[in-house]
């Protein structure tokens, strides 16, 4: 097999070159190349300095993480890496796309740093559970303080070129071609020593700034290994020789990788990359283009889907039936722009060239150019199917027509045009803009390329797009109505709204199911007659306690929303529970858990049962991105692998739940979801 990895000479300078589609990754015969071109360049008597550098989209984007959990090959990142440093002749790293992980690492243990000021630089292995284990927690520090290295290894977002020549990460960044300066550089900086190896350099700790930083991020740590386990590392290793403090990095390290939440983080990586990718697609289908975007309903849901494709440099037309309403809904989105300008994140030209691509419109007609159509109005199959219709004569030929519902039936509404090949569901999550997550929803006579386009798209916008079938409620939200179902029967059985919530933000869950229609809105599909009491819901709704943004809803909340136990939702339940005759028991946190989380696991299965997922981690990551499932657990079906599946069968029939056929099969057979 040729290797990945090629030496040749520039004069003195031995050039290495990396060519490992598609990130670079440092697998074994990438660390393999590097090692015998160290050895090469030391053995060398014309060669006085050695540049590294990538082909393709980026340098070293990384260890390869499909190498994790197994036996590692000789060898290793951290002994190349030290090996590189060691070198007696001076080692440039030349960097473009992404020097991520060990590919930092990497580029820390070379005397000197050359990039393009497009490149980024990043320590993410927190996200995948773990700890820049080649001595990233190490030579991090020394180069660019303790400070720039806790905020870089624990939260893992890259940081520009220019920031990170600020924090002393390079010594150049080069304009012109990257690889001819490096040799430049290197034929500088041939001669001259000592040579600066970052292992040696000194590292000064002051207790107070890593206490701040513990206790500003304390609760986005909350219940995750990886980012405490960095803090400690860093903490407990400044001002100790490198040599111990990489001894200490490689404990944290195989520690947090034969862990749980690595194993969870890990499986969260690939499963959302695997989650853009369609079964059964015809060889040779090609997305359609996408140039213009017309978004039907200019409320809080068309607004934030607008932002998106706005956001992307795609032009929208926006139509609403009253301009008043057009006026609000675009001064919405031009005030959450200018929150992001406000921010930093955003400058006032990137607000006014993203508002400058809105066309607003009062009429369904300007639609005519779009080559894809999302509406956007309220949830009613009668409104839904007269907007396709009137589509069908508006819009061009070949225009994708999408329709935003979370729940109704997308053929049906495909059955009201004459081209239901066009028709598929775009369901985004609210606020729109900001979450990651868009279910696209493939009709019974959806075409390949229109679902190709779907996901090509909204990868272009960013999103994290899964492929679900039609049924109530898609995957996420079909999986929300046994949870809601067993929560509400909890109440009734001995329960109460806070014990419920309690067990599920100790599972790590954003906010438990009262937390969350309370802040959804109690009324949200209320029938709206007071006098029709025939839930404990129906009975709320009917006292106005909608929630947060009345004040009160399954919880009292104070001035700056604070919640607390409402003695009128006691008396609520209570009024039920007599009115029910519902018999009481003390209700324990394993049955909240087995009847309301495991239940979501059970319809989980039979949504793959019916395929109406692709794959079991679509549906873990569709919880991930859109109901805040803790990613340190890998989505419902993970955790469910990681309990047992003969658990969480002999739980649900605890409770008299029909199991699903899928789920019983794997338990019984010792087999798995993912
Ligand atoms: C580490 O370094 C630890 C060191 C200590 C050791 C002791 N390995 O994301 P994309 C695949 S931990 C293996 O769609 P983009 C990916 O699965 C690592 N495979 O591309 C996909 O495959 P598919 C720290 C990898 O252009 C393909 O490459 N590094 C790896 O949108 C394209 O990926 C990271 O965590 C990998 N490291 O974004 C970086 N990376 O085509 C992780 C990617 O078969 N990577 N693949 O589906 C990224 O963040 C992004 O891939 C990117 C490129 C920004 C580099």
């Amino acid at each position: 097999m040729t290797s990945p990895i090629t030496t040749r000479r520039e004069g003195d300078v031995l050039v290495v070159l990396s060519n490992n589609p598609p990130v670079n990754a440092l697998g074994a015969a990438v660390r393999q190349g590097l090692d015998k071109a160290i050895d090469e360049a030391a053995a060398d008597d014309g060669i006085k300095a050695v540049v590294i550098a990538c082909e393709g989209q980026t340098f070293f984007a990384g260890a390869d993480i499909t190498e994790f959990g197994k036996m590692m090959a000789e060898p290793s990142l951290p002994v190349l890496v030290d090996k590189i440093e060691a070198s007696e002749k001076p080692v440039i790293a030349a960097i473009h796309g992404t020097a991520l992980g060990g590919g930092l690492e990497v580029a820390l243990a070379a005397h000197y740093r050359i990039a393009v000021p497009s490149a980024k630089f990043g320590l993410p292995e927190v996200k995948l559970g773990i700890l820049p284990g080649a001595g990233g927690t190490q030579r991090l520090p020394r180069v660019a303080g303790v400070e720039v290295a806790l905020e870089m290894a624990t939260k893992g977002d890259p940081i520009p070129a220019a920031k990170a020549k600020e924090a002393g990460l390079l010594d150049r960044v080069t304009d012109g071609d990257l690889l001819a300066d490096a040799i430049a550089f290197a034929g500088e900086v041939a001669d001259a020593r000592p040579l600066p190896r970052t292992s040696e350099a000194p590292v000064t700790l002051d207790p107070a700034v890593v206490e701040a930083f513990r206790k500003t991020n304390a609760r986005r740590f909350r219940g995750l290994d990886a980012p405490n386990e960095i803090i400690e590392v860093i903490e407990t290793t400044a001002g100790k020789p490198y040599a111990e403090g990489v001894q200490r990095e490689r404990m944290g390290f195989m520690k947090l990788v034969m862990g749980k939440q690595s194993a969870a983080l890990r499986h969260i990586f690939f499963a959302e990359r695997k989650a853009s990718k369609i079964d059964g697609l015809p060889e040779g289908t090609q997305p359609r283009a996408i140039n213009r975007v017309g978004v039907i309903g200019a409320g809080t849901m068309g607004g934030g889907i607008s932002m998106n494709f706005l956001s992307a440099g795609i032009p929208v037309t926006i139509v609403e039936m009253q301009q008043e309403a057009l006026d609000r809904g675009t001064g919405v989105m031009r005030k959450n722009y200018e929150a992001t300008a406000a921010k930093g994140r955003m400058t006032a030209d990137q607000v006014e060239g993203a508002m400058g691509l809105l066309k607003p419109t009062l009429s369904l007609d300007d639609l005519a150019d779009c080559d894809l159509i999302i509406e956007a109005v309220y949830e009613s199959m009668d409104v839904k199917k007269d907007i396709f219709a009137k589509l069908d004569t508006i819009a061009k030929p070949g225009a994708i027509l999408a329709s935003n519902t979370s729940y109704l039936n997308i053929d049906e509404i495909a059955a009201s045009t004459s081209r239901p090949q066009d028709v598929l569901g775009l369901h985004f999550f609210s606020p729109a803009n900001v979450m990651k997550l868009l279910e696209v929803v493939r009709g019974a006579k959806t075409a390949p390329d229109a679902l190709m386009t779907a996901m090509a798209v909204a990868k272009k916008i960013k999103k994290v797009a899964v492929v679900a079938g039609v049924c109530h409620g898609f995957i996420g939200n079909r999986m929300l109505m046994p949870r809601q179902v067993e929560a509400m029967n909890l109440l009734l059985e001995g329960a109460t709204p806070e014990q419920v919530d309690r067990v599920h933000v100790a599972f790590g869950m954003p906010m438990g199911p009262f937390q969350m229609a309370d802040l959804a809105g109690v009324d949200i599909g209320w029938h709206r007659d007071p006098t029709r009491i025939e839930s404990i819901r129906d009975a709320l709704a009917a006292e106005e306690r909608w929630g947060q943004k009345k004040g009160k809803g399954f919880y009292d909340y104070d001035e700056k929303r604070q919640p607390s136990n409402s003695p009128r939702v006691a008396e609520i339940i209570e009024d039920f529970r007599q009115k029910t005759g519902t018999p009481q028991h003390e209700v324990t946190e394993d049955e909240i858990t087995e009847r309301t989380l495991y239940t979501m696991v059970n319809e989980g299965a039979r949504i793959l049962e019916e395929g109406m997922a692709q794959r079991a981690s679509d549906i873990d990551v569709v919880w991930i991105y859109g109901y805040g499932f803790p990613p340190y657990k890998g989505g419902p079906m993970f955790w469910a692998d990681q309990e047992g599946l003969p658990k969480i069968v002999a739980g649900l029939e605890k409770h008299g739940f029909e199991v699903a056929k899928l789920l019983r099969e794997k338990a019984e057979k010792g087999e798995k979801f993912n």
